[in-house]
């Protein structure tokens, strides 16, 4: 019998005004389902999967990079770090219109979401003028609206929030436990207040994580768990199997070789299906290296959401054609 997830109740709630999202799921909870028999995993995934979304629908969002590199971060995966030495060079603020056209081909490619993001540990408030612009501009082009551009201060994602952002991408990467190991330049706790900034402002939230980092398989159960246990749950969960970049730590640490089995991804992606039933679930970075089949197994597990485009943020992701080919053989239809 598995650990059922507890309720969540508040000191002096009572049993009939439990909080607006009441099933909390521990660790062990999220590694009882991670240590499931896989047909068992994917069976519930799929019944939660298909009680909650369309089954063969999966959602597009197209990423830009509009601001490349020099981050004064450490973030241990990240190729954008000034302090690795990735070959990836600090690179001005793109400009509206070189936004604009990007985004207009996102849509014209069939996207329905285009993500804005910076190398930033921040925006400082000069650097959000121009991205307000961009927001509104792509707004205007019928597109929902996400950015990515690190810790918010005071009064920024209000300002997000009036010139039209629908989603804002703050990801908790990884557990609170493992997470000194992979960033030292910021805490978990500033994740979590930025992501209570946004929620407050009235945006979607986007939050999710990377694995294959060389956590353990209760680390993962742990981040999945504190992602479902926030109130309410993310809206997006991007799940990101991690992108090796040579000069990157992790690249360094894990010499390039696979931290994760793909099956084991797959059980991921189904356990953040099982928790978090009504998100949007996203295959994101990684899809290149993970091959059709796996990918196949993770729609099948309830991702519903990917990354599409010829480009993540500075690395390669499958182009358009093969994606498209990809939703043909397995009767996907975008949205
Ligand atoms: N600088 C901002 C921040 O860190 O929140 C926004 C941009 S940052 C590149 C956005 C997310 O990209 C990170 O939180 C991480 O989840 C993901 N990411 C970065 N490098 C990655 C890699 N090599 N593999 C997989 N995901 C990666
Ligand atoms: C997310 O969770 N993954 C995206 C997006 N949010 C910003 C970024 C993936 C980055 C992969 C490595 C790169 O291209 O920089
Ligand atoms: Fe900077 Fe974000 Fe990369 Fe960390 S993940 S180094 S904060 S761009």
């Amino acid at each position: 019998m598995l650990d059922e997830p507890t309720s969540a109740r508040s000191p002096g709630q009572g049993a009939g005004e439990r909080s607006r999202h009441s099933p909390r799921w521990t660790p062990e909870a999220v590694l009882a389902l991670l240590e499931l028999p896989f047909a068992d995993l994917l069976f519930r995934a799929q019944q939660v999967h298909r009680a909650h979304h369309d089954a063969n629908a999966v959602q597009l969002s197209t990423l830009l990079s509009i601001k490349t590199g020099g981050c004064s971060e450490d973030c241990g995966y990240c190729p954008q770090a000034a302090r690795h030495a990735t070959g990836v060079g600090n690179e001005a603020m793109l400009g509206l219109d070189a936004v604009l056209d990007a985004a207009r081909g996102a849509k014209e490619a069939g996207a329905t979401r285009f993500c804005m993001g910076a190398a930033w540990r921040g925006p400082k408030d000069r650097d959000l003028a121009p991205v307000l612009d961009m927001v509104r501009g792509v707004k205007a082009l019928g597109l929902e609206t996400c950015c990515t551009l690190g810790m918010l201060k005071d009064g920024q994602a209000e300002a997000l929030a009036e010139a039209g952002l629908d989603f804002y991408n703050h990801n908790l990467d990884t557990s609170a436990e493992f997470y000194g190991e992979i960033v030292s330049t910021r805490g978990h706790g500033d994740r979590l207040d930025t992501l209570g900034r946004v929620r407050d402002a009235g945006i979607n939230v986007c939050c999710g994580g990377i694995v294959g980092m060389g956590e353990s398989r209760r680390a993962r159960a742990a981040l999945i768990a504190e992602l479902a246990s926030l109130d309410p749950p993310p809206e997006s969960v991007p799940i990101n199997h991690l992108v090796q970049v040579e000069g990157t730590p992790l690249h360094a640490k894990l010499h390039g070789e696979r931290a994760i089995d793909p099956l084991e991804f797959v059980r991921t992606v189904a356990a953040a299906r099982i928790a978090m039933p009504s998100s949007f679930v996203r295959l994101s970075a990684g899809r290149r290296e993970l091959g059709e089949a796996v990918q196949a197994l993770c729609f099948l597990a309830g991702a519903n959401s990917i990354f599409y485009g010829d480009r993540l943020l500075v690395t390669g992701n499958p182009d358009v054609d093969a994606d498209r080919m990809l939703f043909e053989k397995l009767g996907i239809t975008p949205a």
